[in-house]
């Protein structure tokens, strides 16, 4: 027994990631409403043994439910978060509609538990799930600022295509397949060939050049380090990989920190792993941590185009679907147990 459920955005590769993480987590429910658009109501799936009928999502989806976890977008969750939320449903959120506004908790279970202090079931309540990004960038950052505090950081990321969504997975793989048969690629979800190609993210552009995705890597990690003063320069590119992302973060430290002592704060740090052998020239890749729970961090070394130990370079991975969206919002829900 458990609290119930809702999924919303069920049949989204978020959407279903989060009834495997639950699955795998072994998460104790006593129902799950699933919720999608009208185009996906009626379908039927078998999930642990039981059958589901999709539900279309309204404004009285919400009713007798304890936990919802939204990923249909953020116009969805504008509308619909706060009805669930004023039903009693602590709301867990993966669009960016609430993440900066104040007095919403804006989470990583290992990162900021604190944030969730007050939030429980029974109690109505909007959470946040970070950007994916941010979430990697972060699991890898937070053992170091803890004891070195980082004071500027510069984040370079490699982003798959899901964090494009289902179809932009799919485009990745036709396109290949087209470019390979010496076909023109189709073009729908992004706008240019992204198939043996790589491009600046396709997220807007804000007036001082940088665009969304990499805006949310600065304002978010204000929010989560509760550190209005940390100084985060990115720039976001997607490439042609299907689910995880890769970041090359540069990290300036208030106090030393030297190499080996990062790597072994690192190595004994929840959700992180490791990879990082100089012999074999073994570090993260996207294919690493694909269906994987950790994060993956490696080319851990001292910044050379800085002095001594006040400066460090790393490498990270993390699938993009599970810790960066699904995983980490069930375990935002787990807090709640
Ligand atoms: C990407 N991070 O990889 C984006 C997708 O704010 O949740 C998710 C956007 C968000 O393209």
């Amino acid at each position: 027994d458990g609290p119930s459920l809702a999924i919303v955005g069920v049949t989204g590769a978020v959407g279903q990631e989060f009834l495997s993480v639950l699955s795998d987590r072994d998460f104790p429910y006593s129902s799950i409403r699933m919720l999608a658009s009208r185009r996906s109501a009626g379908r039927r799936f078998t999930f642990e043994e039981r059958e589901y009928v999709i539900e279309e999502l309204t404004p009285d989806s919400f009713d007798g439910v304890d936990v919802a976890l939204f990923s249909a977008g953020g116009s969805v969750s504008r509308e619909l978060g706060p009805v669930a939320a004023a039903k009693g449903a602590v709301v867990v959120d993966n669009s960016s509609a609430f993440r900066m506004v104040p007095g919403v908790p804006l989470v990583i279970p290992e990162v900021n538990p604190e944030a969730m202090d007050g939030v429980r079931i029974g109690k109505g309540a909007i959470v946040a799930n970070p950007n994916c990004s941010t979430i990697i960038c972060l699991m890898a950052a937070t053992p170091l600022h803890r004891v070195a505090k980082v004071t500027r950081m510069v984040v370079d990321t490699y982003q798959a295509a899901s964090g494009a969504g289902a179809a932009a997975m799919e485009e990745l793989e036709l396109q290949t397949r087209e470019v390979l048969e010496g076909k023109k690629p189709t073009c729908k979800i992004f706008s240019q060939q992204y198939a043996f190609n790589l491009f600046s993210h396709n997220s807007a552009l804000q007036s001082n050049g940088y665009n969304e995705e990499e805006m949310k890597l600065v304002n978010e990690t204000r929010k989560i380090w509760s550190d209005n003063d940390i100084k985060v320069t990115p720039t976001c590119i997607r490439v042609p990989v299907m689910r995880a992302h890769a970041e090359s973060i540069k990290l300036q430290f208030e106090k030393p920190l030297d190499e080996n002592t990062a790597r072994e704060i690192l190595s004994n740090a929840a959700g992180l792993v490791v990879i990082d052998d100089r012999a074999t020239n073994s570090f993260p890749t996207p294919l690493k941590v694909s269906n994987k729970d950790d994060i993956a961090v490696g080319r851990i070394r001292r910044d050379l185009s800085m002095d001594g130990d006040y400066g460090l370079s790393i490498f990270v991975c993390g699938d993009q679907i599970r810790k960066g969206a699904a995983l980490n919002a069930v375990q935002i829900a787990e807090m709640l147990l």
